[in-house]
């Protein structure tokens, strides 16, 4: 084994002594590890500084409780996270989940995956995440309020428009970030800059609601794009119905592309004619409702119950927009029956290790995570900037310099793997360009 591959070999088994339950902080942590190895050898001063020992670690965890009450009148406890995970390139960034599934583990991985998806934005933005076990299916507006208020209690003592950022994910959109706000500014007076992904009568950005979806969809262009291919007349097959597959599955259809599935956790709609967003949008953001809707208002779609990646149609493009771990090896070998020759990711770790191994074996191109959705914390970094300069940009602005941001990420990850000669693997690619910044970054401010 060499030098480097025993170092990387090394760092995996002190994160598996430590933290041996935390196996999607593993997943994550141990491909990018691996992927390291040829940057690694090329810079021995990584090694030197035993500097993968400080990526892996994050900076601060901070776990609290949050007691909130119901509209019966009942008492309940929910646990909260804020992980501070790295800060050498900028201020702690990175969104909130609200889910039943959040513990220390998706907390860490999805932190982990920040610090190099907002290296490779080329904005100044650290890696953070946060999130809590609360579970907001079901709850009224009051119910959300009073725990975000709760919540809020305790998370302003560790955040700050220079400090830490946090914004949306699962289960946070615009009515949580709203009332999370309030009760920020309620304890600290009006800060805009703490948040981002705030509505627009309060220092929000115009196309930060649309900005992973749509920046997926420049990322997926730039990568087809760059194999002398078009999205023009595809079929793609997108997964989810929040916020990053409805602005995905526009893109989509306004770049010529035709999305025939969309899904929730309970199941998913087929469309042949192409699913409509504005449909989407309306059960999802209007109504608060499930994507099984859809079926009853649009004739030409279907209805059915379990996973999308169980379904066998043929198609061209795979876009999973829902959560972690959603396409296992057999779910991968499907998609590659069924002919898809693109995969990018607009969800956190979608795809298993041994699915993407199979995307490889099947000459799937592959835009991971880390790249393919980062136009939503580009955007937020550019609300961060807004907010600073007190003025707000038009919403062409943004979105002309959210596009610019995608294909920037896109070719610094094709550079990456052909310095490497990785050979078209855009996920070492994204791996290294990402970690190379924060490496320098890292060695510069020393052991801290
Ligand atoms: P939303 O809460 O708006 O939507 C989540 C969607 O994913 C829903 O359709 C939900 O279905 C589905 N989903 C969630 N959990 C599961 C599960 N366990 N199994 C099946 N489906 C599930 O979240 P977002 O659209 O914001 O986030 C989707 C993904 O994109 C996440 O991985 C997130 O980390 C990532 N992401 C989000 C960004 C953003 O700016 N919002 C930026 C970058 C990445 P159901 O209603 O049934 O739960
Ligand atoms: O996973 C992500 O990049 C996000 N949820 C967006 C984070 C942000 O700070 O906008």
């Amino acid at each position: 084994m060499s030098n480097v591959k025993s170092y990387i070999e090394s760092v995996k088994d002190e994160i598996q002594r430590r933290d041996p339950d935390q196996t999607e902080f593993q997943e994550a942590a141990f491909t990018v590890l691996d992927s390291l190895e040829p940057t690694l050898a090329d810079h021995p001063e990584y090694v030197e500084a035993n500097l993968l020992a400080q990526l892996v670690e994050p900076e601060r965890v901070i776990q609290f409780r949050v007691p909130w009450q119901s509209d019966d009148g009942k008492f309940h406890v929910n646990r909260g996270f804020r992980v501070q995970f790295n800060s050498a390139i900028g201020p702690y960034k990175g969104g909130l989940r609200l889910h039943p599934s959040v513990n220390l583990s998706v907390v860490k991985f999805l932190g982990f995956e920040q610090i190099l998806k907002n290296s490779l934005t080329g904005l100044p933005i650290g890696g953070a995440k946060g999130g809590n076990d609360f579970d907001p299916k079901g709850k009224s507006d009051s119910e959300v309020m009073r725990f975000c208020q709760s919540f809020m209690t305790e998370l302003q003592r560790h955040i700050g428009p220079d400090l830490d950022v946090p914004a949306g994910d699962i289960g946070v959109g615009a009515r949580e970030i709203g009332y999370l706000f309030g009760a920020y500014k309620r304890l600290n007076g009006y800060q805009n800059g703490v948040l981002t992904g705030k509505g627009l009568t309060f220092g929000g950005s115009l196309a930060r609601t649309e900005a992973t979806g749509f920046g997926l969809l420049y990322y997926t262009n730039a990568l087809v794009k760059a194999q002398g291919d078009t999205l023009t007349g595809k079929r793609i097959k997108i997964s989810g119905s929040g916020n990053v597959a409805t602005y995905a599955v526009q893109k989509a259809t306004e770049l010529g592309a035709k999305v025939v599935t969309v899904s929730d956790s309970n199941g998913y709609i087929y469309d042949p004619k192409g699913i409509d967003y504005q449909v989407v949008k309306q059960i999802k953001e209007v109504e608060r409702g499930r994507i099984r809707e859809y079926a009853d208002r649009v004739a030409s779609a279907e209805y059915h119950g379990g996973s999308v990646w169980d379904f066998d149609v043929d198609y061209d493009i795979a876009l999973p927009c829902a959560t972690q771990n959603e396409i296992n090896k057999d779910q991968a070998k499907l998609i590659a029956k069924d002919g898809a020759k693109y995969i990018c990711e607009g969800a956190n770790m979608p795809s298993y290790p041994d699915a993407i191994a199979v995307y490889r074996d099947s000459n799937i191109l592959y835009g991971p995570a880390k790249a393919a959705n980062a136009g939503g914390v580009a955007v937020s970094a550019l609300e961060m900037s807004q907010n600073s300069e007190r003025l707000s940009w038009s919403f062409e602005t943004v979105d002309n310099r959210l596009q610019d941001i995608m294909e920037d990420i896109f070719e610094k990850s094709q550079a990456a793997d052909k310095k490497y000669h990785l050979d078209r693997d855009y996920q070492a690619g994204a791996n290294i360009a990402g970690f190379e910044k924060v490496a320098t970054a890292m060695l510069a401010q020393g052991l801290v």
